[in-house]
């Protein structure tokens, strides 16, 4: 969104979008987002949802519009 800001998540529009490979996402073993759910993926860096829309984003940050 702002990279010289250091805002590096994406935009709503961006073409990296749901291009991550979902087979490569860890689990969250450790319950980081304290949910309950340690078979889920790990969140992302702000501890939301990793999976939105048809894929994992590219990045630390998954674009939590649908
Ligand atoms: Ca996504
Ligand atoms: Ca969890």
């Amino acid at each position: 969104m702002d990279y010289n800001g250091g805002n590096f998540r994406l935009r709503d529009n961006s073409p990296v979008r749901n291009l991550a490979n979902p087979a490569n996402l860890v689990l969250d073993d450790f319950d980081l987002d304290d949910d309950g759910n340690t078979s889920e993926p790990l969140p992302d860096a702000d501890l939301l949802d990793r999976i939105v829309g048809s894929g994992p984003d590219l990045g630390a940050f998954e674009n939590q519009t649908v």
